[in-house]
């Protein structure tokens, strides 16, 4: 048995099965490239699901990572450390935000706005205890606590697991007209991705979040954008609010933030909004410890000193174009925007599970979203030549 198959064979026998990972067994990464345990090599078409753009091994985050693990690693926040102040400057002064509050996994931040926009609800709204509403959209992918798949429209995500927190409402994606239907009185804030990743890279139409800002504004709700896994250059802008020309009152960052060495995330948004919490009403042990927040420094500062969201809008573009033009047989459709691409199968074509074993085979992975969508998001730090590689692949497969 090969040691690829004895460690597959190790998870499945003392892991929960909560995934069906494609049969690949990865023990070193560099860049958009990673190896199996036989030294196998494949490109990396996924990055973690945009948590890798920065790509694997990056040596600056790295030294960032070893250095701090040098001095302190974690200090909690009953202390201050010398590496926390620093980042959320920088953070503060990237997304043009107040204040920042931080966290680790991209749920524990939509947790934490949930809890920042309905405290903000009753002290600065006047919404009656225990009554704030918030409006999300079906198919939402925003993490898997108890309280964010209480407002899941996927029944896998939500089955099972009830009773569910109350005070979500939930409207059609990219119809602004529903938005401003579902407002009350008691709403307090509109949570949305600006681009729907799990739901198979859902694009809204064109001037949607134009709309949502303005209706927004005009009812008193703040708009909450999920960029968990649009921004940080993925879709070619820093955020993917950029695109609109719009500001929400509230950014949510994850993933990418610490270029996927460690799980950090964040809240930004106002002095008015972030000040409502008080100390003792929030927090967290790893949040803001002096090792993330090194690491996330470093990984910031690679995006923008590599031009990564250049990259991401220039090769994007590029490798959407080439991706169109397997439409046919099996390709019904492309979408996304910069790096963070999707084709849409035809039903006759199959599930898309198969096309990504495929792909594995030829050393290129990729993963499904539902029946029919395969996700292309390599690292942004991708060689031109590596997409060229991957296109034959593609549309060998595909074409
Ligand atoms: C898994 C999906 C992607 C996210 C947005 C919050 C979170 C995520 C927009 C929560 C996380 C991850 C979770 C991961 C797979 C991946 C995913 F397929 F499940 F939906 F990317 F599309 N908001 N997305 O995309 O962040 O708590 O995980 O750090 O296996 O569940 P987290």
């Amino acid at each position: 048995m090969s040691k690829s198959q004895e460690i597959i064979e190790m998870t499945e026998k003392y892991g929960a099965h909560n995934y069906h990972p494609l049969p690949v067994v990865i023990s070193r990464a560099q860049g958009a490239w990673v190896w199996d345990c036989e030294e196998k090599k494949y490109l990396d078409f996924l990055s973690a699901y945009s948590a890798v753009n920065q790509g694997h091994g990056h040596p600056k985050i790295l030294q960032a990572l070893r250095d701090q693990a040098e001095r302190v690693t974690l200090t909690s926040r009953a202390f201050h450390n010398d590496q926390l102040g620093p980042f959320l400057k920088q953070v503060c002064e990237l997304a043009d935000m107040e204040m920042a509050l931080p966290m680790n996994t991209g749920a524990e931040a939509v947790e934490t706005a949930v809890k920042a926009v309905r405290k903000w609800g009753y002290t600065h709204k006047k919404v009656a205890g225990d009554q704030a509403e918030i409006i999300c959209c079906n198919d939402n992918f925003h993490g898997r606590t108890t309280t964010v798949i209480s407002f899941s429209s996927d029944e896998q995500y939500r089955d099972g697991f009830g009773p569910h927190t109350p005070g979500f409402k939930l409207i059609p994606f990219g119809d602004a007209e529903a938005l401003e239907a579902a407002i009350g009185p008691n709403t307090v804030a509109f949570l949305v991705e600006p681009i729907q990743g799990e739901a198979g890279v859902v694009v809204p139409p064109e001037g949607y979040l134009k709309k949502v800002r303005e209706i927004c504004d005009r009812h008193g709700v703040l708009l909450v954008l999920d960029e968990i896994q649009v921004g940080l250059a993925r879709t070619g802008k820093m955020f993917c609010f950029e695109h609109d020309g719009i500001r929400p009152d509230m950014l949510i960052l994850g993933k990418a933030l610490s270029g996927g060495v460690l799980p950090v995330s964040m809240v930004l948004s106002s002095k008015e909004v972030l000040g409502v919490f008080k100390p003792g009403d929030h927090g967290s042990t790893f949040g803001g410890c002096p090792i993330g927040c090194a690491v996330a420094r470093a990984a910031i500062e690679v995006l923008i000193e590599e031009g990564l969201v250049q990259r991401a809008a220039e090769l994007g573009a590029k490798f959407a174009e080439r991706l169109a033009s397997l439409r046919g047989n099996k390709v019904e459709s492309v979408r996304g925007r910069g790096m963070l691409l999707a084709v849409v199968l035809k039903e006759s074509a199959g599930a898309a599970r198969g096309y990504c074993e495929q792909l594995m085979e030829k050393g290129l992975l990729c993963k499904e979203t539902h029946q029919n969508v395969i996700r292309f998001a390599p690292p942004l730090v991708i060689d031109e030549k590596d997409l060229d590689w991957a296109f034959d692949r593609i549309r060998e497969v595909l074409g």
